[in-house]
């Protein structure tokens, strides 16, 4: 069992003890695991080099903590409830017993292709008990996944299979996603066409698409896994073996390969999912997030796992058939957790009260959000017409890098008040440090958000790049993590989080960064330079506005130019991606030395063009009179 906090003095208590004697703390959240062989210590760290272990030496398997630890209580009860796209096909169920066995199955299918310890394995599938099967059944043997999420393209996906050189591939003929089949298969032999070390492609059979098989390379799941033997025993891993990796984007150019290890993210995910939601054992949670993203892979998979808890896999969109399914799905499963996505609670809040009105949603005990700041009206909404004024909200802030939540209420426990993320969770020790370093004590502060201690479920480093990881995160402010985030201490100590300060920005929940969407609009013939800066969008929370520079406008004039660079972008990266404006400059406001005011840029796209700050260094006053003029927002 899993430590619970019950009351408000129990997390003030936890949180100090936390802070006082992390090591202690962490032992004892240690504990509740099953370890073959214990950690001789605890945290062995500095955030110089960085160097971060935590359970050093503790020798145990994450799928060993899931089935053999949980199945004597709960063999025969609901892991995993999967709801397809379409409402009108089968659910489908896995006990823990079942899902067990379909784990080892698979785990001896990929053994069986020559998968081992420490070999990589991308996963490119739509969100179907498969995909979960197959991140248990890496972990089982001690590979590790590298899920790239189902809307990347065959460029992003070939991308990341060559960061991590995968030697398997797990994907399907198609997804399912509303109305529209993605197809994978497709899209991944495209990306395979440059991608020298994978040796295998399993492919599910979902959609029934007409896919072609290469012959020698690719194989069907359900052969591959036909006639495997339903034992295989668990892979012994160090606590600091990886689980995973998880790419994300930064302030430049490449995905980040973010590396998750064995022990201290168990611990996390276990504590931090069975604390953040109140899980009670029987209880049905359910997580709208993709398990391409970090937020299915936690509190998914993983964490709810952990708990015994029964966790709800949906396969489709919120607004199809209609904008109620999300509330069809709670009605029909009875669920008691809800964890989504601001921008879903904006986008069914825009449709209207009647996809929510008149269903039953009494079960409802607890509701969550993360990925992104939720507006006050969302909020509001989500709190009235969702939760009845009977739930508390829990708004989670934490990040790919941070494994796990990181300051969020406990819900019915932390009083919440509207778009705080209130407080840290016990073992995280937050700071705010002013541009020039300086940590802001007390309250009603605003700054940079870093962290001052390790915490278990951080991430260890890049893959592959070591000196990228540090550089990242840990050389703007000495001896901290810097989370990429601003934020406020209200008067009350609690925290806001007020976006990214960095050139990350947040569409809809997901991470993109900016040079990464500049880099794919320059690939285009015609364009000479572009500059990419977030603006305020109702739905997505911020939307895409690129300005771009381009030589002759002749092919199709300027529409069809902006067409054809969305249209890149969307092939490059994926339709995440795609600019909502596109914005054709004579050129960029540059300074003297050459470098892109994007200050102004930011200001325009906000529809601000009053206060453009300090423009002394500018190079051609001209240019940002153009672009004011032909701004595509209301200036
Ligand atoms: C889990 C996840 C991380 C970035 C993070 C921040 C933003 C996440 C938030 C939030 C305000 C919240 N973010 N949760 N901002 N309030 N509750 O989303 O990971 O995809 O890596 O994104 O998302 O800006 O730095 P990831």
């Amino acid at each position: 069992m899993i430590n619970k906090i019950h009351s408000l003095g129990g997390y003030i208590h936890e949180y100090q003890k936390s802070v006082a004697n992390p090591q202690a703390f962490w032992a004892q959240q240690g504990e509740s695991f099953f370890w073959r062989k214990r950690w001789d210590k605890v945290v062995d760290w500095n955030f110089d080099e960085p160097k971060i272990q935590w359970y050093v030496n503790g020798k145990l398997n994450i799928t060993e903590n899931i089935f053999e630890r949980n199945l004597y209580t709960h063999g025969s009860q609901e892991a995993i409830i999967w709801e397809p796209n379409n409402p009108d096909e089968e659910s489908r169920t896995l006990t823990y017993s079942e899902l067990f066995v379909e784990v080892n199955k698979f785990a001896n299918t990929l053994r069986r292709l020559g998968v081992g310890k420490g070999d990589r394995v991308a996963i490119y599938m739509p969100m179907v008990p498969e995909l979960a099967i197959a991140l248990l059944a890496c972990a089982r043997i001690g590979a590790i996944h590298s899920v790239v999420f189902a809307g990347f393209s065959a460029n992003a996906l070939k991308e990341r299979i060559n960061d991590a050189a995968a030697k398997v591939l797990l994907t399907a003929d198609g997804g399912f996603r509303g109305d529209k089949i993605t197809p994978l298969k497709q899209i991944a032999d495209e990306a395979l066409t440059n991608c020298s070390s994978i040796e295998t492609v399993v492919v599910l059979k979902r959609t029934k698409s007409d896919i072609e098989m290469v012959v020698g390379r690719d194989i069907w799941w359900h052969k591959a896994v036909d006639g495997q033997s339903e034992v295989c025993p668990a892979e012994e891993m160090d606590s600091e073996d990886p689980l995973f990796i998880l790419y994300t984007s930064g302030s430049t150019g490449k995905p980040k390969g973010i590396v998750h290890t064995t022990g201290g993210y168990m611990v996390y995910s276990g504590y931090t999912f069975s604390n953040v939601f109140q899980y009670h054992a029987g209880d049905v949670y359910f997580c709208t997030a993709d398990i391409g993203w970090i937020t299915g892979h936690t509190y998914i998979v993983y964490g709810p796992l952990l708990a015994g808890a029964k966790t709800l896999m949906f396969e489709g969109v919120p607004t199809w058939p209609d904008a109620g399914r999300f509330w069809d799905i709670v009605s029909k499963y009875q669920v008691n957790q809800f964890y989504t996505a601001p921008t879903a609670i904006r986008a069914l809040l825009a449709k209207g009260n009647e996809f929510v009105e008149g269903k039953k949603l009494s079960s409802l005990k607890v509701l969550g959000t993360v990925g992104e700041p939720i507006n006050e009206e969302a909020w509001h909404w989500y709190h009235d017409h969702v939760g009845r004024n009977q739930c508390p909200i829990v708004d989670t802030w934490w990040q790919t890098e941070t494994g796990g939540v990181m300051v969020s209420p406990i819900a019915g426990i932390t009083p919440t008040k509207p778009s705080f993320a209130t407080l840290p969770l016990p073992g995280v020790q937050p700071v705010i440090v002013s541009n020039e370093g300086k940590e802001l004590t007390g309250n009603s502060v605003e700054g940079n958000l870093c962290i001052k201690y390790p915490w278990p479920g951080m991430a260890r480093t890049i893959w592959g790049d070591h000196e990228r990881f540090r550089q990242t995160y840990f050389s703007s402010y000495s001896k901290m993590y810097f989370t990429g985030d601003g934020v406020k201490r209200d008067e009350d100590g609690y925290y806001r989080i007020l976006g990214r300060v960095d050139d990350v920005i947040n569409v809809s929940g997901h991470r993109l960064g900016t040079a990464e969407i500049e880099n794919a609009i320059n690939e285009h013939p015609l364009v000479n330079e572009s500059a990419v800066v977030g603006y305020p969008h109702a739905i997505k929370g911020q939307g895409i506005y690129a300005f771009v520079a381009c030589g002759e406008l002749s092919t199709g004039g300027e529409d069809g130019i902006r067409k054809s660079i969305m249209q890149g972008v969307t092939k490059i990266i994926g339709p995440i991606a795609r600019p909502d404006l596109v914005q054709l400059v004579p050129g960029l406001p540059k300074t003297r030395s050459g470098k892109i005011m994007r200050r102004i840029l930011r200001k325009v796209a906000e529809g601000d063009a009053t206060n453009l700050g300090d423009i002394s260094t500018l190079l051609d006053e001209d240019v940002v009179e153009q672009i004011i003029d032909g701004a595509l927002v209301d200036v």
